[in-house]
């Protein structure tokens, strides 16, 4: 498996908590590299085609409004398996189902109103980092300690 890229939203709990120093720690010390990021307040038309798959589920409007209600932090993030890698370091959607050590598991509360979102499959990431970033925003990572290996 190589190097690939997967796209998270640390969500408004996250700021609102006081949580991103601790969470971008917790990314940073497994090894993702920060190569998109940045703070955005979400307009409904984005969300909705977000989580257009939600669509006329019970909890697809409280969700909307939660992701509306403050400012959360766009990623993309690098590393070999990141999806599965982050994905796993999340936690599954119901909070009461993550384990300890797992962000969701950590943090979460309340699953309607969890912290993180992250990509689930290669075709998600793709289309998902384009729905909220553009090429002018992506930073490739060079590693300066790459020369001494
Ligand atoms: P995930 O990929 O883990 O973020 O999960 P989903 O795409 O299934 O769900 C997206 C968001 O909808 C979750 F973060 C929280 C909300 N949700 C609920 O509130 N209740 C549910 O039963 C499922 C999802």
């Amino acid at each position: 498996m190589g190097t690939e890229q997967t796209f998270a939203i640390l969500k408004p709990g996250v700021l609102q908590r006081r949580l991103a120093g601790e969470i971008l720690t917790r990314l940073e010390k497994k090894g993702f590299n920060i190569i998109a990021l940045k703070l955005a307040s979400l307009s409904r038309e984005i969300v909705e085609e977000h989580y257009a798959e939600h669509k006329g589920k019970d909890f697809y409007e409280p969700l909307l409004k939660y992701m509306m209600s403050s400012p959360v932090i766009l990623m993309i993030l690098e590393r070999e398996n990141a999806i599965k890698a982050l994905r796993k370091l999340a936690g599954p959607t119901a909070v009461d189902d993550a384990d300890p050590g797992t962000i969701r598991g950590d943090f979460g509360v309340i699953t309607r109103r969890n912290l993180i979102h992250a990509s689930d499959s290669p075709e998600s990431a793709r289309r998902e980092m384009k729905l909220f970033f553009s090429d002018d925003e992506i930073h490739p990572f060079l590693d300066g300690n790459a020369r001494w290996y």
